[in-house]
């Protein structure tokens, strides 16, 4: 018998993130997000440099492994391209059969969630809520609140990451700014 004695993975509860051995931190600029908000030309003439999200990702198993979990926390600042709200860029599991959980702990927003089919849902996202992100959905975070969003995420180690479909077909709504209030627009492949 053996007792950890020393915390091996914690969450941060002053600074919402993870830390501990395994812990990768990254972030999305503005000049990592080409293509991935309507108005193109805005985003290219913001600030490049400028974070819209940081991930804190706690890797425990080796990428890949099947019954492997990762747990990862990300912190959406509050943001803009013209009156598109700052978001994630969204994915879909390679693995397509993969689910996921997001929760949310800071913040407001929403979670769309997209079928092959191109049909789409909204949850709204506030500290405490629980999405499951069913298999074969891909799936993206905005920010429709005025302060960061922070939420988790659980997720099967062997889902591994589609970007491509949703960069080259993108969701089949966007949520905009409109006078204050988020409104979601439809729009055609
Ligand atoms: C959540 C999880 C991560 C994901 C992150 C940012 O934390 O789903 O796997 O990387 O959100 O989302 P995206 O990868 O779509 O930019
Ligand atoms: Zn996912």
């Amino acid at each position: 018998m053996s007792i950890d004695n020393a915390i091996k993975y914690k969450f941060n509860t002053g600074d919402n993130v993870l830390y501990g051995t395994n812990v990768i931190c990254t972030s999305k600029k503005i000049g990592d997000l080409k293509q991935v908000f309507q108005n193109e030309e805005a985003r290219s003439t913001m600030e490049q440099e400028s974070i819209v999200y940081s991930v804190s990702l706690l890797q425990p198993i080796e990428a890949g492994t099947v019954g492997g979990l990762f747990i990862g926390t990300t912190i959406i600042e509050q943001g803009q391209v013209d009156q598109e709200y700052y978001m994630t860029k969204g994915h879909i599991h390679k693995n397509t059969s993969s689910s996921e959980f997001y929760w949310g702990t800071k913040g407001t927003g929403m979670v769309l969630m997209m079928k092959t089919d191109r049909t789409y849902h909204i949850e709204l996202m506030s500290p405490g809520s629980i999405h499951f992100i069913p298999p074969e959905t891909a799936h993206r975070v905005i920010n429709t609140g005025n302060e960061k969003l922070i939420f988790n995420a659980c997720w099967p180690a062997d889902a591994g990451y589609d970007y491509e479909t949703i960069y080259n077909e993108g969701f089949s709504c966007r949520i905009f700014n409109q006078h204050g209030i988020p409104t979601i627009i439809d729009i055609e492949k």
